[in-house]
């Protein structure tokens, strides 16, 4: 296959290959000029990003399952087609399942995209024929991209989200800006609905916010780790705001005790009221960039 020269640059700007991750699940990593990443095919799930010379950009548990059964912890778990714990198993099969690569492709400038597949499931009373692809882009920044297609001849309701935990230099000194005004869903007061007050927002407690209506960018900003972690996203009018603090840290098997101290959660999708509604044959699109810059 003769590559064009911008194709063999990238090449050599970048490097894949497939290792045997933790528990022997297979892994995938990407080494770009500027970052490198790691993506399992269990779930899809990118368990690791980060640029060079900087801290990590994604936050795991040292206690995290690799057990096809159960979901990974930390990274960016694949939400689909629902979000919370209605109905089981908790946040939707999709990040149990095993994906396939379908196709690695260099792209300018040294990135590389990775397009994986959920293998074919048989439709059932709640979830018609779909399918769904993942396109992950790793370079100076991660993109992520989840495109369901409702095959079926009915309409397909679903929820997605981006579930992504993001690794902060302490909890108490970080904050979260974008949200101010947008409407949320308080699931630490029983569900109750409230205004965003703040301009920088500050996790004193555990935290669980379900924003509605909002496609802004968010940013959280880590003075101590002097940097900003940019969360941009389209197709998504949902942000979920988590971290579990100290008594549902420690209920939490596969969550160290402390661990609360250096991770958050900002979640980009498509839940609650904003859950999607998909004709036959129609696709959506939820997209995430993640970028880190100065403070
Ligand atoms: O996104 C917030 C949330 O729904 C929390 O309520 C908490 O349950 C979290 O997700 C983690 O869920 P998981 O199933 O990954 O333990």
């Amino acid at each position: 296959m003769s590559l064009t020269r911008s194709q063999s640059k990238s090449e050599t700007l970048c490097r894949v290959f497939f290792s045997e991750g933790n528990n022997d699940l297979p892994k995938i990593v990407v080494n770009s000029a500027w970052s490198s990443a790691e993506i399992y095919l269990h779930g899809a799930h990118v368990t690791h990003f980060q640029k060079k010379n900087e801290p990590p950009v994604l936050w795991m548990s040292q206690l995290s399952n690799f057990d096809p059964k159960k979901p990974i912890r930390g990274g960016i778990p694949i939400i689909f087609p629902w979000f919370g714990g209605r109905k089981e198993p908790m946040h939707g099969f999709a990040r149990l399942q095993a994906w396939e690569l379908l196709e690695m492709s260099y792209v300018l400038d040294g990135c590389v995209q990775l397009r994986l597949g959920l293998p074919e499931m048989a439709p059932s009373a709640t979830v018609p024929a779909f399918s769904a692809e993942l396109f992950v882009t790793v370079g100076k920044t991660l993109a992520m991209e989840l495109v369901i297609t409702n095959s079926s001849k009915e309409n397909f309701v679903f929820e997605d989200c981006f579930h992504s935990y993001f690794a902060v230099s302490d909890i108490s000194a970080i904050s979260i800006t974008g949200l101010k005004g947008i409407t949320y869903i308080d699931t630490c007061d029983n569900r109750a609905q409230k205004v965003e007050s703040e301009e920088e927002i500050k996790i004193a407690a555990e935290t669980d916010r379900i924003y509605l209506n909002t496609s802004s960018t968010v940013e959280i900003l880590d003075p101590k780790w002097q940097r900003r972690i940019r969360v941009e996203k389209s197709g998504s009018l949902s942000t979920v705001v988590w971290n579990p603090w100290i008594a549902k840290a420690q209920r939490m098997s596969d969550f160290g005790d402390e661990e609360y101290l250096q991770m958050l959660c900002v979640e980009s999708g498509n839940v609650a009221e904003n859950m999607i509604s998909l004709p036959p044959g129609k696709s959506s699109s939820l997209r995430l960039e993640l970028s880190t810059l100065g403070l």
